[in-house]
C-alpha cells in the first residue's frame, strides 16, 4: 500500500494519477508507504538472490516487473586506493555491472514496470546518455516504444549506440540536458507519453536499493555514503530507502550522504558551501564527465536534505582529479569505470587531503557506469597500442623482456 505524496506540502495524490510534480505547489513528489502494515524482515529478505527485486515489499510495483535482471552488483574493497589515502574501510559498489552498464537499470526496471501497470504505451526520456541506454533496453523487453532526448554532441558514445541499437526513437537536441528535459517533460503531458527522467518518483525506488545492497553486502551500516551528483536523484533515492529501513527498525542511523560534481557543473555543491534554501542553476555546465554535465538538478530538493540531515557534505572535484582516479580504479584495483563515476572516489580523495575525513570511517562510494560506456575519453588518455610486424623478433624488440 502506498501513495504519492509531495516533499514540500504534504498534498497527496492516489498511486495511479501520473503526475510528475505537485498540483497545488510544483514541488517534487515522492512515494510514501504504509510502513506499519509492511511484513517483512531482514532474515527473508537476505533469504532471496541479491537484487532490485529482493526488496519487492518496499518496491511500488505489484504485478511480474519487467527485469533484465539488475542489481546484485559487487560491493569491492578497495585495498591499494584504501591504503594510500589511509582508509582502510574504502569500498566501491560497482553499478557499471548492471545489464546495460549502469545504474539507471535499477530505476528503469521499475519506472516501465510502471508504466505498464498504468497503461502507458509509450516511453520518453531526456538524458545525458545512462539514461537514454537504459530507458532503450527496457522498452525492448517491455515491447513498447521509446522517446529519447539527447543533448547533440555530448553524449558519450557508447551510450549513444546503446539507445540506437535497442531501438529507441533517438533525437539530439541542439541544446544542453537541462533544455532537453524540459522539452521531453512538456511532450510528456501534451501527448501523453511517459515520463521516466527522475521526476518520476517511481524510478527512484528501484535506484534506492543500491543503498539496501550495500546494508547486506557489508552486514553492517557505512559511515558515508558517495555518490557522484548531476540530476541529484540517485543520493536523494538511496536517502529515501535507508530512512524506511530506520522507520522499519532495521537500522539505526543513516550514514553521511555526500555528494561529488565536477567543478564545472556544481550547483548542489555551491548550495551547500553557501547554506542556500535551493539551488542556484547554472546556465553553461561544462565538464568531461558528460553523464554530470547538469546545470539545474531536477532533485536538488530532495538531495539538499539528505545531505543536511544526515551530516553528509558536498564538495567539487576537477575534471583532472575525475580522470586520475579513472586512471587509479582501472589500473589499481581492476574496476572500469566511466569519467563520472571515478567522481565519488576523487571527491573521498579530497576530502582525505583537505583533513575533512575520519580515517576509520567505512565508507562506500557508488561507482555508477561501466567503462566501455565512453571509450572516446579513455582512447585519449591511454597511449596507443605498439603496432608490431607479424613475427616474435619484431615483438620482442618491442617488449624489451
Ligand atoms: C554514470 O543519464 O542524468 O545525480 O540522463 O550517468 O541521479 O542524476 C545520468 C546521471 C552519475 C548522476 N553517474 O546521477 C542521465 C543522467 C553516472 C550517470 C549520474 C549519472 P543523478
Amino acid at each position: 500500500m502506498y501513495r504519492l505524496i509531495c516533499v514540500n506540502c504534504g498534498y497527496t495524490y492516489r498511486k495511479d494519477e501520473i503526475i510528475y510534480e505537485c498540483r497545488e505547489c510544483g514541488h517534487l513528489l515522492a512515494v510514501e508507504y504504509d510502513l506499519k502494515n509492511i511484513q517483512v524482515s531482514l532474515e527473508e529478505w537476505r533469504q532471496r538472490p541479491l537484487s532490485v527485486w529482493r526488496y519487492r515489499e518496499l518496491l511500488p510495483v505489484s504485478g511480474a516487473p519487467v527485469t533484465l535482471q539488475e542489481g546484485g552488483t559487487p560491493l569491492y574493497h578497495l585495498k591499494r586506493i584504501g591504503e594510500e589515502l589511509g582508509l582502510p574501510h574504502l569500498y566501491a559498489k560497482h553499478e557499471g555491472m548492471n545489464p546495460s552498464g549502469s545504474f539507471k537499470d535499477r530505476g528503469m526496471t521499475v519506472g516501465v514496470s510502471m508504466a505498464l501497470e498504468l497503461g502507458k504505451k509509450v516511453v520518453a526520456c531526456a538524458s545525458t546518455g545512462n539514461t537514454s541506454a537504459s530507458l532503450a533496453a527496457y522498452a525492448a523487453k517491455a515491447g513498447i516504444p521509446a522517446v529519447v532526448l539527447l543533448p547533440a554532441g555530448k553524449v558519450a558514445l557508447g551510450k549513444v549506440a546503446q539507445a540506437l541499437m535497442h531501438g529507441a526513437r533517438v533525437i539530439s537536441v541542439r541544446g544542453n540536458f537541462d533544455r532537453a528535459l524540459e522539452m521531453v517533460h512538456e511532450l510528456c503531458i501534451s501527448h501523453g507519453l511517459y515520463l521516466l527522467n527522475s521526476v518520476n518518483p517511481f524510478r527512484l525506488e528501484g535506484q534506492k536499493t543500491i543503498g539496501f545492497e550495500v546494508f547486506d553486502q557489508l552486514g553492517r551500516m557505512p559511515d558515508r555514503f558517495v555518490l557522484p551528483v548531476g540530476n541529484a536523484g540517485n543520493i536523494s533515492a538511496v536517502y529515501k530507502g535507508y530512512k524506511e529501513l530506520m522507520d522499519l527498525g532495521f537500522i539505526e542511523k543513516i550514514p553521511k550522504m555526500t555528494g561529488i560534481q565536477a567543478a564545472g557543473s556544481s550547483p548542489v555543491v555551491r548550495a551547500i558551501e553557501e547554506n542556500l534554501p535551493a539551488v542556484v542553476p547554472e546556465l553553461s555546465p561544462e565538464t568531461v564527465a558528460t553523464a554530470i554535465r547538469i546545470g539545474a538538478p531536477v532533485n536538488a530538493e530532495k538531495a539538499l536534505t539528505a545531505i543536511r540531515s544526515t551530516g553528509g557534505t558536498a564538495i567539487r572535484v576537477s575534471d583532472a582529479e575525475i580522470l586520475a582516479m579513472q586512471c587509479s580504479l582501472a589500473q589499481k584495483e581492476g574496476i572500469g569505470v566511466e569519467p563520472a563515476s571515478a567522481a565519488s572516489v576523487a571527491g573521498i580523495k579530497r576530502l582525505v587531503e583537505d583533513g575533512a575525513l575520519d580515517k576509520d570511517e567505512t565508507i562506500v562510494c557508488v561507482v555508477t557506469g561501466h567503462l566501455l560506456k565512453d571509450p572516446e575519453t579513455v582512447i585519449k588518455q591511454c597511449k596507443p597500442p605498439v603496432e608490431v610486424d607479424a613475427n616474435l623478433t619484431s615483438l620482442l624488440s618491442v617488449l624489451q623482456l
